[in-house]
């Protein structure tokens, strides 16, 4: 990853490997085939990193609408993918490619304040929204992502998958991991117009349940501590997917495990559901 001498990741390590996360995850994405043109968008609270000098740098730029009010994150900061960038390029110039912004006292609007005017994700309302109710629900997670995880798209090109929880148990079932590194599953929102606020709304009603929030015929929302955590929510239901069509390729349907045997997963493990 790229730190520019006059970075403000410079001389802060600790929010330098927070945004070096980002950059790991965008070059997964891409070397993935889930990060098309400018597809998926990522979104870290990095306030807890934030010191007083930064909290106090100057915006560059006028105070943007954010589209969504998200009182609980007044005075937060945040990393946001930029809008129209490319995944590919996130994951070797971050602070290029993005750019940390602060949200202001109306809850309702941010500034950039560095590293310089980069235009945060078209995602932002949504993002911000979802941000706001880790806040209000208590929830630890500080990092959302959005990506086009090619197999679990395809499936869900599929009406018999989009039941509710008929995806998260056939995946689940393929491999034992899955349910041990997603425990929660995988929730289901039907197709929604990009950006909407109603996919937002959406979205959020399915974080109840769930930490892994599949968009029919679009792509999946992960939410988790950081966002390695999220790829990797992302990335072994995304594995299973793939055992799934290998074995539907080969000519028979994958018997997966049985619900005893799951069972037996969620006692060892101490997993919910
Ligand atoms: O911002 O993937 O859904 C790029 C997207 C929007
Ligand atoms: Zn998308």
């Amino acid at each position: 990853m790229k730190i520019n001498d006059n970075s403000v990741l410079a001389s802060r390590p600790a929010l330098a490997s927070e945004i070096g996360k980002v950059a790991e995850v965008a070059g997964y994405l891409w070397e993935k085939g889930w990060a098309e043109r400018n597809g998926g968008n990522i979104t870290v609270n990095i306030t807890e990193y934030v010191d007083s000098s930064l909290a106090s740098m100057p915006a560059l730029g006028g105070p943007v609408e954010i589209g969504a009010e998200v009182p609980l994150l007044k005075g937060n900061f945040f990393f946001c993918k930029g809008n129209n960038r490319r995944m590919r390029d996130l994951a070797v110039d971050p602070m290029a490619n993005g750019s940390i912004i602060r949200v202001l006292a109306d809850g309702c609007s941010y500034e950039i304040i560095a590293d310089s005017a980069v235009r945060p994700t078209s995602e932002l309302p949504s993002h911000l929204s979802v941000h706001n109710w880790f806040k209000a629900s208590g929830s630890p997670c500080r990092a959302s992502l959005h990506t086009h995880p090619i197999e679990l798209v395809a499936m869900s090109h599929c009406g018999a998958f989009l039941g509710k929880d008929v995806l998260t148990y056939l995946l689940w079932s393929m491999i034992p991991e899955t349910k041990a590194f997603c425990p929660r599953g995988l929730g289901i929102v039907p197709y929604q117009l990009p950006g909407s606020l109603k996919l937002a709304q959406e979205t959020l009603r399915q974080l109840d349940d769930y930490d892994v929030v599949m968009w029919e015929k679009h792509g999946v929302f992960a939410v988790d501590e950081d966002i390695v955590k999220a790829f990797d929510q992302v990335d072994v239901l995304n594995k299973a997917a793939q055992i799934y069509m290998s074995a539907r390729a080969m000519g028979f349907e994958p018997e997966g495990m049985s619900r005893s045997q799951m069972a037996e997963i969620s006692e060892v493990f101490h997993l919910p559901k």
